[in-house]
């Protein structure tokens, strides 16, 4: 890799900029990302391509800065607080790691993680995140379409929904041995087939051009930016195709707070809070919020809204 020039004008850095990102890109591909990641973001503030684009894959609304998206996290298998996954998962171990993918399906199938990365088209996707706690990040994520892995494994006709599982190690996830566990593990999640298929949801193996972080969900999680983040289920270890709509950990903590479709909803409060606006991490102040009105669908009801005409959506919360 020859080292770039920085002192060459406007026209010459941006050469530059773009030859970074194919390069990335290429890195991200091999898996190379993670031993010299560093070495890249040091040379030039991180810089997606990112417009407002109408199939929803992009966004030119300001990052969340890479150390919130780092050090804000959910993920109960490392504790319950907002720092403790970025605390307590240096001992998690994200490889070698195998995804099952199973159940309903032609062919069953158990796929190398860097096997995987290596066969999938990896693309980045800046998309709106929004919690059901009612915050919001802005993140560029690298990974590829959940529906070209559930290709490859051919669903059958009889196959209605997917689920998800997580991991469970407690010699590696500290928050697992707590003695009043929050979740019933394995942490579990679930989409309707056709919610599971369009393009917008993404497995995701890495955010701003690394390797995924153990915190973020390593080496694999998913990502579906018209639902609250606790559909993002992290560190997947199977899937599998069914006809029956999955039990999901939320869902089995407490029914009448979180649903299975877990739609972001404006309209429809949290039986303890309002939906309807949300506070964007790691913008704005303390005694300056940078608060916003919360979107339908986060967003991306022109992507998604037909999926559910016709349904009622606060029954289906
Ligand atoms: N296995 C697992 N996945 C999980 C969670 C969890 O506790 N365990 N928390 C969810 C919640 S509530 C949110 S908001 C997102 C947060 O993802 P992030 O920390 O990468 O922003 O992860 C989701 N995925
Ligand atoms: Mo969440």
């Amino acid at each position: 890799m020859t080292k770039p020039s920085f002192k060459s004008g406007i026209a010459g850095s941006e050469i530059t900029r773009l030859g970074l990102y194919l390069r990335r890109r290429e890195l991200i591909k091999t898996g190379l990302a993670a031993s010299i990641g560093f070495g890249l973001s040091g040379l030039l503030p991180y810089s997606a391509a990112a417009k407002d684009t109408a199939d929803g894959f992009k966004t030119d609304e300001k990052l969340t800065p890479k150390d919130s998206v780092l050090t804000y996290n959910n993920f109960y298998e490392f504790g319950t607080g907002k720092s403790d996954p970025s605390s307590n998962s240096d001992k998690f171990k994200p490889r070698p790691w195998v995804v099952e993918v199973g159940g309903m399906v032609a062919k069953p199938a158990k796929f190398d993680i860097d096997d995987l990365i290596r066969k999938m088209q990896i693309e980045e996707r800046v998309y709106r995140m929004r919690c059901v706690e009612a915050w919001s990040m802005v993140i560029p994520w690298q990974g590829f379409q959940l529906s070209e892995l559930l290709k490859l494994v051919e669903p059958l006709g009889s196959a209605k929904y997917v689920s998800f599982e997580t991991a469970v190690r407690p010699q590696e996830m500290p928050g697992i041995s707590d003695v009043f566990p929050v979740i019933d593990w394995p942490y579990r999640e679930g989409l309707r087939l056709d919610e599971a298929m369009n393009p917008l949801t993404l497995l995701a193996t890495g955010l701003y051009g690394e390797t995924l972080a153990n915190q973020n969900g390593a080496p694999v999680r998913l990502v579906v930016p018209w639902k609250y983040g606790f559909k993002g289920i992290k560190s997947i270890i199977k899937i599998t195709l069914t006809d029956q709509q999955p039990a999901t950990a939320w869902n089995m903590q407490n029914a009448s707070e979180y649903g299975f479709y877990a739609n972001v909803n404006p309209a429809v409060d949290h039986p303890r809070w309002s939906q309807r606006t949300e506070t964007r991490i790691g913008s704005g102040s303390f005694f300056s919020p940078d608060r916003r009105d919360t979107l339908p669908f986060n967003g991306y009801g022109e992507q998604v809204a037909q999926l559910y005409s016709g349904m009622n959506l606060t029954k289906n919360y």
